[in-house]
């Protein structure tokens, strides 16, 4: 049932209020009113000419570690001037009217936490973090290490992001908790994710396989668009604060 933002269906206020347990994933749409682009959006200046999914990879950074490590540091400077925006907040203040709540979220700007939330599972890392491309370990670049990229303290290795690349596997244990969480939960939000990438992709799929509401918030349609019992249209900053006002009061 698609609809345009602003009328919630009686049905849905009814599902939220008496959902026990509340899973949801988000994607770069939700941080895309912080300012922060979206995943497909053309990068903007200078990064207009480089594909994304070509610079997320353990093979472009093998390539040209100085280009991938310059990239994230141009998208870290963006994400540390990023506020969370009302549907960041809305999240957060979700998290407190439900019994249980978890927060997958394949965005690794660290804005949900930012707005309050606690249960936040990242699927796919953090671009604050950095680590050890050999380690593996979490290490903070030395204050008077110019390099680009910076190198481990301990084995002098090339520092990078904390972030899954493509191909690379999600973090140990993520995964497996946000599976249960599309399990077990009565209400499953996708919101501002084009649900492209897997397997983040499947977690809707797997709460409507289990009987759970699914609701979309996106502008655009997706995949999961046509499977969802609710696809709100519209932006997440104005859909999930009224969604919240509308069943919570
Ligand atoms: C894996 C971190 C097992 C880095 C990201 C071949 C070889 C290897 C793997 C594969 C392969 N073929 C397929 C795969 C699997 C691959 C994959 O899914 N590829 C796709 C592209 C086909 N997945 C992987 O590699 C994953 N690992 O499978 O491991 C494995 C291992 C080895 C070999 C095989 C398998 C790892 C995937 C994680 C990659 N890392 N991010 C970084 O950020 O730099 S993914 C990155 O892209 C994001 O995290 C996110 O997941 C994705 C972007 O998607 P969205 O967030 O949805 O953003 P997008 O721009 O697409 O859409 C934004 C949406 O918001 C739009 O719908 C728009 O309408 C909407 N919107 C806009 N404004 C608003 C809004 N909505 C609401 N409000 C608004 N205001």
């Amino acid at each position: 049932m698609e609809m345009p933002a602003t009328d919630v269906p009686e049905s849905l206020v009814t599902a939220l209020r008496n959902a026990r347990n509340i899973a949801v994933l988000t994607g770069s749409g939700i941080s895309a009113e912080s300012g922060v682009p979206t995943f497909r959006d053309a990068q903007t200046g200078l990064w207009a000419r480089y594909d994304p999914m070509e610079l997320a990879t353990p093979e472009a950074f093998e390539r040209d570690p100085r280009l991938v490590w310059e990239w994230y540091a141009w998208r870290r400077e963006l994400v540390e001037k990023a506020a969370p925006n009302p549907g960041h907040e809305a999240l957060a203040e979700l998290e407190s009217r439900v019994p249980d709540f978890e927060l997958l979220t394949q965005n690794v700007d660290g804005l949900h936490r930012r707005a309050g939330s606690r249960n936040v599972i990242e699927l796919h890392g953090n671009i604050m973090r950095s680590k050890c491309s050999v380690e593996d370990v979490l290490v903070e670049p030395r204050e008077d290490d110019t390099g680009v990229p910076p190198s481990c303290p301990g084995c002098g290795a090339f520092l990078r992001p904390d972030v899954v690349w493509f191909g690379e596997i999600l973090p140990a244990g993520a995964l497996e908790k946000a599976f249960d969480a599309a399990r077990d939960c009565d209400v499953f939000f996708s919101i501002g994710t084009s649900g492209l990438v897997q397997p983040a992709a499947s977690l809707a799929f797997e709460a409507m396989r289990q009987g759970a509401v699914v609701v979309e918030v996106n502008p655009d349609d997706t995949p999961l668009t046509r499977h969802a019992e609710y696809a709100l249209r519209g932006s997440a900053g104005e859909v999930l604060p009224a969604l919240v006002r509308v069943a919570y009061g």
